[in-house]
């Protein structure tokens, strides 16, 4: 069978191949599996890495709007209707992805929100949902696939922020919980060096909806505008395809991106 990969170059009639032996993870590395694949750089990631041939689980809540994605985009698409937060939910979507696909080789942890604040004015609920999507949602997913993602010699890739490395005002649990992931990311690198791969993906503000969910009304208007002239998820995506497909090479630890806020 015709091995294809970022190493096989076609020149004409024929096609050089590099011995899959060299690069094992690139023979299996097909089934990914995308937490919050229902909305911005999730929908965008699962667009992007489709077109390159990969094997999609589709993960959110919105079972309505992942449909309508795995309609666009056809076959090797897998909707998994799951709130990261409820453990036996995640428990569920992972075995269906497992047993429709065989194994997990990448876990994308995108699914997350952020409601933005003051610590005076915050809202308790808010503060809750923040931690539970955000780090609990990551770590129910971690816990489920870990077996199937070691076995496959896999990669994890988080999605953090630069909410992750530095803290704003407004937005300071956001920041907590985009903090804990750096931490997450690591353990995974410390203990598991040999067994798996894994990626923090760390982006300033990008044009999706994720601002929507902030229900203080001035917090909106004061921060719309600046994440609708923000990263395009597409480029998120890029950085996320980069990393998969760079760790023949090498693992990718973290990429922070910035938007290029000189451009009108
Ligand atoms: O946001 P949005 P982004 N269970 O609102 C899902 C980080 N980030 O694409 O369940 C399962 O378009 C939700 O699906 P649904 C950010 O922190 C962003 O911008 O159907 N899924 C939707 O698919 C987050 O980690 C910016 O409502 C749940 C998705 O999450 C990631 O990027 C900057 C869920 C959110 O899509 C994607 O955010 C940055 C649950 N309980 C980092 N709750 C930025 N946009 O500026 C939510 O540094 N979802």
């Amino acid at each position: 069978m015709p091995f294809h990969s970022p190493l096989a170059t076609r020149h004409s009639s024929f096609v050089i191949r590099r011995s899959p032996f060299q690069f094992p993870h690139l023979c299996t590395m097909k089934n990914i599996l995308i937490t919050g694949a229902s909305s911005g750089i999730g929908a965008a990631s699962a667009r992007m890495l489709h077109a390159k041939g990969y094997k999609l689980g589709l993960m959110a809540r919105s079972t309505d709007k992942l449909n309508v994605l795995a309609a666009e985009l056809g076959e090797r698409c897998l909707v998994l209707t799951c709130d990261v937060t409820r453990y036996e939910e995640v428990q569920s979507s992972v075995q269906q992805f497992v047993d429709v696909f065989g194994q997990i080789d990448v876990l994308i942890n995108n699914a997350g929100l952020g409601y933005f604040d003051t610590l005076v004015g915050g809202k308790i609920e808010e503060w809750h949902t923040m931690v539970d999507v955000n780090v609990k949602g990551v770590l129910n997913c971690l816990h489920v696939a870990l077996p199937s993602l070691i076995e496959a010699r896999g990669h994890v890739i988080n999605l953090g922020s630069l909410a992750s490395h530095q803290v704003f005002p407004n937005s300071g649990v956001y920041c907590a919980t985009k903090h804990a992931l750096i931490a997450i990311s690591d353990s995974i690198r410390l203990e598991l060096p040999d067994k798996l791969r894994v990626t923090t993906i760390s982006p300033g503000s990008v044009d999706t909806p994720f601002i929507n969910s902030t229900s203080n009304a001035q917090m909106l208007d004061q921060y719309k505008d600046y994440f609708a002239a923000g990263l395009r998820p597409e480029m998120i995506a890029q950085q996320i395809l980069h990393a998969i497909e760079a760790s023949a090479g090498g693992v990718i630890s973290e990429i922070i991106i910035r938007p290029n806020r000189s451009m009108k």
